[in-house]
């Protein structure tokens, strides 16, 4: 059964919902706020399920009008679905119908639905759009900067967890008291006329689908446009000096038709932020001050080139963020640090792309870089079994291109071969002598140089492919992993942490060539470590002994969530 949970704020402070009017109050359903929270059943998996959960429930607050589903509401999209239950619900108290604007409104709902799920936050505010001029309760002044919204007046309700469309719909109408219906009074709110709807399921995220919704009051004629815009801007190169961030060539995609002509209706670039790490601690409340990214400027105005003052410390990957009038956006950060290399074996971890790196729509998962695997080269076989990633993760350079790549970075013909540990064995690759073979991003790889060899090697972003943190299949004993990459500001007692969320199994880790050749942290007693707090190095990976096979997905959470794991129910949210 679904767990609902309900955080709740005040409505944003631009929706003014008004008293109910004695015409509407003497309908046969009214828009008076139920009593309480709905006590009795409910259920969402079929439509004959739908209707009597709602219908149930609008008795519970004497309506007796069934909600009735149309025919092929099984077939509609959410989106489509989640209008037809709002005008439902409306229409049973007297309320005109919502118009849904499919492209403009709808995008500024989807991108803000996208940047929860991306950047995993649950707010009205934003941390990359309008930042800096909004607050808590009015969190929506980054619409505002859209001519559509500008003029009116609106209101936003966000719901998250919820899989589906009625779910979502029945959460704000009939379990919204601890909000005092302020979910339910901007779906029932009379003044409003237009609605846009941004839904992203599966998104990732703490709550994985992520629903926008976006209530107008349109007066006079408004005809959405025929396309949204849909693509986030472009940005030049991210570079950092001196304490200043800064990002040359931004400027809006060029398709977008709706920011054109003498009544644009929409703006084109209208925010630039930068940041570090992680945007916005997982899954918390936050006051817009909180999110971890600083405002930039445009200098001159209409130059495309934005800085700002930020630190970056070392480790750390610094990203740049562009916004458009729709909301849209594009991340952007400079290419991974390089990997020193010399003579004889190293030991590297291959980089993971960043969450802005993959392409839009397929989950935008956190910038965890991850994997597994091969074993300790000065050991025998038998002692380091691991698996191979499987299919659908990310594939960096095969292992001809990651030679080709070493070598025309270092100098023609600078490596010997490559070999990583799979299912019991090496795979070996020698230059011009055998076939290539895949690698992973976050991939453990030795990499055997000519003696006398030195140098950097850096991976190029565009050779990055990722699709999601893969999970790591430990073995019993030593085991190689590359962790994070780039930095994500794990420590090694998270990391510790993470692996041993099902029990006390992590013996050893160590930062160095080989197993007890380097740095070695041992817990002292369960989640306690030694001088575990520092970070994990970016190029190299660790060593990690555990006491029996287990899995590790490895993520970017903060040391206070990390202890979570293991520890799921169906997280649902509204605002
Ligand atoms: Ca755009």
């Amino acid at each position: 059964m679904t767990k609902f949970r309900h955080i709740v704020v005040a409505l944003v402070a631009s929706i003014l919902i008004p008293l109910v009017s004695a015409s509407l109050a003497q309908a046969a359903c009214s828009t008076t706020n139920p009593m309480m929270n709905f006590a009795g059943e409910t259920k969402f998996a079929s439509d004959a399920e739908i209707q009597s959960t709602f219908t149930a429930s609008r008795a519970a607050e004497g309506c007796a009008t069934p909600l009735v589903l149309p025919a092929g509401y099984d077939s509609m999209t959410p989106q489509q679905q989640m209008l037809t239950l709002f005008n439902l619900e409306r229409e049973a108290r007297g309320e005109t119908a919502l118009k849904l604007d499919p492209t403009i409104m709808s995008q500024v709902a989807q991108s803000h639905s996208q940047e929860m799920a991306t950047y995993n936050y649950f707010s009205h505010a934003s941390p990359i759009n309008q930042k800096g001029l909004q607050t808590f309760t009015s969190g929506v002044i980054r619409e505002m900067v859209n001519p559509v919204f500008s003029k009116y007046f609106f209101g936003e309700n966000l719901a998250a967890g919820y899989s589906t469309a009625a779910q979502a719909v029945w959460g704000y109408m009939y379990d919204d008291a601890e909000s005092n219906w302020g979910h339910r009074g901007a779906i029932l709110q009379g003044e409003f006329n237009w609605v846009g709807i941004g839904i992203v399921l599966g998104g990732g995220g703490e709550y994985n689908n992520y629903w926008t919704d976006d209530f107008a009051h349109i007066t006079g004629a408004y005809t959405p446009p025929a396309k949204a815009d849909t693509k986030g801007p472009v940005l030049g190169p991210v570079t950092y000096a001196n304490g200043e961030a800064k990002v040359t060539g931004v400027a809006d995609s060029p398709e977008n038709v709706n920011d054109k002509g003498a009544t644009p209706l929409t703006a084109g670039v209208t925010d630039v932020v930068f940041y570090t790490n992680k945007i916005a601690k997982s899954g918390a409340e936050f006051e817009p001050n909180e999110f971890n990214t600083v405002s930039a400027t445009e200098t001159p105005a209409g130059s495309g080139t934005w800085t700002a003052k930020i630190t970056v410390n070392t480790g750390e990957v610094l990203h740049a963020v562009a916004v458009d009038g729709s909301g849209n956006f594009t991340d952007s950060s400079p290419p991974p640090p390089p990997v020193p290399l010399t003579g004889g074996e190293n030991t590297v971890a291959l980089p993971a792309a960043e969450a802005a790196e993959e392409p839009a729509g397929e989950g935008a998962a956190p910038a965890v870089a991850a994997a597994a695997s091969t074993g300790d080269p000065y050991a025998t076989a038998a002692d380091y079994r691991q698996p191979r990633h499987q299919g659908e993760l990310a594939i960096t350079p095969n292992a001809r291109a990651l030679v080709d790549s070493i070598d025309s970075q270092l100098g023609r013909n600078a490596v010997k071969d490559i070999k990583v540990y799979v299912n019991d064995e090496w795979q070996t690759y020698y230059p011009c002598g055998s076939a290539g073979f895949p690698l992973y991003a976050g991939e453990g790889v030795v990499v055997d140089l000519k003696p006398h060899v030195t140098g950097v090697w850096q991976l190029s972003k565009k050779d990055m492919r990722f699709s999601k943190p893969p999970t790591l299949q430990l073995q019993a004993g030593w085991n190689f992993v590359s962790v994070p990459y780039p930095a994500n500001g794990l420590t090694i007692e998270q990391i510790g942490d993470e692996i041993a969320s099902g029990g006390d199994r992590v013996k050893e880790l160590t930062i160095g060539p080989a197993p007890e050749e380097g740095v070695t942290y041992r817990p002292t007693r369960k989640g306690r470590w030694d001088h575990g707090t520092g970070d994990v190095p970016d190029e190299q990976g660790l060593w990690v002994k555990v006491d029996s096979a287990s899995t590790w997905t490895p993520s970017e959470e903060t040391e206070e969530e990390s202890g979570k794991s293991g520890e799921f129910e169906e997280l649902v949210r509204v605002k």
